[in-house]
């Protein structure tokens, strides 16, 4: 049986108590995961202390983007590895993490080396009465230790999107990856150590949120800083934890992100759009859509193309390139989804397509299979209207005006991101300016450019990360001001 160990200051160890990771596939158990206890944690995050003092806190910073770009590298060329890893922990179709997660965990470190490398900092000129003036300047330190704690959805894209510019601004790690996708992270401490990335760098603790790695890490007060992502729940406990020393936090959060489609969409463009944000990686995306809007002179057309593409995914394993889609992460979200499924049923929906469990052969019968879902008829109020899913399912309804879509898409806790099919651009502008999100998409969906501020509003998230403003949360900028 595969075992999988902490990264804690260059060295793989494991530790009194291993957890199984099953495979969403089938629900085997594919390897055993050493849980690390608060001793552990305690060894990690005094790790990544001592780290700061030690050669890597005097790199000059183009030693360091030198390193971070060797970390890109190294990702590529055992990419294979990677995809491996992380096809076996979630489940995602190869084709997926082959264009997206693997990619992505590769291009953070990049894109992220170059921001530092390119910022300048802030110099004014100041004139004092005695008229000699003084300087102002700011410069930029790490913050220390950063805790990073990830969900399972995107793994290893999602951790190193914190890790490589936390790492970039020259500040030290330790990584609590999510229970369900403890392998990537671990093999990137190979990659850490291959190319040169002094010990206690980056760090990873394996275990579970309360009582466990999550806990120890987010109340452990050698952790200057907590970057999070996650259901809002469980960032509103982080921010409880890291109040405690009053240490900051970025958190990345929960959404049921509208799509909102007008007549004068290229239809078959917003077919295109919705149907990957609604059913990518299984609908596991918090950018995802689970509430669409359509324009009411084009809903039965709309609502007849999504059925047939929705219908047209096929339901498979990673290495079958002709999947769509995968199963869910695991057997509780399996039931968390179905319990959705369960209870638009019960408030009385229609249900276009799916609305279960699908048939699959052999051993994948005990998998996280669920079918791609669609709903009609529900009132705003209703439950899969309101809460997050994170299925592979939406609910469809038709509107009438700008200022009703308006009006519905904001009616929600939540503020990731929206998307807004149009022809008519000064309406995607307008409306763009009144959806209450993070982020919003005209004519497109999930197009990133890593430079941009993510992050959400209400409760999806505080703070932005993304370019220079991954900077701000990652340095500690300081005013140094020269009376001359
Ligand atoms: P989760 O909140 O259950 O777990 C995330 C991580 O937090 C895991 O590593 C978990 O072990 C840890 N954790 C749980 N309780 C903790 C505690 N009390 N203290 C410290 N750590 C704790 O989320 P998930 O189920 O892994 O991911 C799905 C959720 O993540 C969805 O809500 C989704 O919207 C959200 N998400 C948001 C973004 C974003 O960018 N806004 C991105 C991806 C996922
Ligand atoms: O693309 C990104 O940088 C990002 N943070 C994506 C988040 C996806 C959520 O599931």
């Amino acid at each position: 049986m595969k075992k999988i160990n902490n990264f804690i200051n260059g060295e793989f160890v494991s530790s009194a108590r291993t957890f199984d990771k099953r495979s969403p596939l089938n629900d085997a158990i594919i390897a055993q995961v050493y849980e690390a206890g608060q001793a552990d944690v305690h060894a990690a995050v005094q790790a990544a202390r001592a780290a700061l003092d030690g050669p890597w806190g005097k790199l000059v910073v183009a030693d360091r983007v030198d390193l971070l770009y060797g970390v890109a590298d190294e990702i590529n060329r055992r990419f294979d590895e990677f995809l491996e890893a992380e096809c076996a922990d979630t489940g995602k179709p190869m084709s997926l993490a082959r264009h997206i997660d693997i990619p992505r965990g590769a291009a953070n470190f990049k894109i992220f080396a170059d921001v530092i490398k390119n910022t300048p900092t802030e110099f004014f000129n100041m004139t004092t009465p005695d008229g000699l003036g003084a300087l102002n300047y700011a410069t930029r330190s790490p913050v220390g230790v950063v805790g990073i704690v990830c969900p399972w959805n995107l793994p290893l894209l999602l951790m190193t999107w914190k890790a490589g510019p936390a790492l970039a601004c020259g500040n030290t790690i330790v990584v609590k990856p999510s229970e369900e996708t403890p392998q990537t992270a671990t093999l990137l401490g190979e990659v850490m150590n291959s190319v040169g990335i002094p010990k206690g760098v980056y760090n990873v603790v394996h275990g579970f949120g309360p009582g466990s790695a999550g806990e120890f890490l987010t109340t452990h007060q050698g952790v200057n800083a907590i970057t999070f992502t996650g259901e809002t729940r469980t960032g509103a406990a982080i921010m409880k934890a890291a109040a405690d020393g009053a240490r900051p936090v970025s958190l990345e959060m929960g959404g049921k992100n509208p799509a909102i489609i007008f007549a004068d969409c290229d239809f078959d463009a917003a077919i295109e759009g919705t149907m990957r944000s609604v059913f990518v990686n299984c609908g596991q995306v918090c950018l995802g859509t689970e509430r669409v809007y359509v324009e009411r002179p084009i809903f039965d057309k709309f609502v007849a193309a999504l059925k047939a593409g929705a219908e047209s995914l096929k339901i498979g394993v990673p290495d079958d390139p002709a999947t769509g889609i995968g199963p869910l992460i695991s057997q509780e979200h399996k039931t968390k989804v179905l319990s959705y499924y369960q209870k638009a049923k019960d408030e009385g929906a229609t249900i276009v397509t799916g609305g279960g469990v699908p048939e699959m052969a052999g051993d994948l019968a005990h998998g996280a299979w669920v079918q791609p879902t669609i709903w009609l008829g529900l009132s705003d109020d209703a439950t899969v209207c309101r809460e997050e899913i994170f299925g592979p399912c939406c609910h469809i309804s038709p509107f009438d005006s700008e200022e009703e879509v308006i009006r519905r898409a904001n009616d929600t806790i939540y503020g990731l991101a929206a998307s807004i099919w149009t022809s008519n651009l000064q309406r995607g502008h307008r409306m763009a300016a009144k959806i209450d999100a993070g982020l919003v998409w005209v004519n497109s969906w999930f197009l990133r450019d890593l430079r941009t501020p993510f992050g959400g509003a209400k409760q999806s998230g505080i703070g932005r990360e993304g370019g220079v403003h991954s900077l701000e949360f990652y340095t500690e900028l300081k005013n140094i001001c020269i009376k001359l």
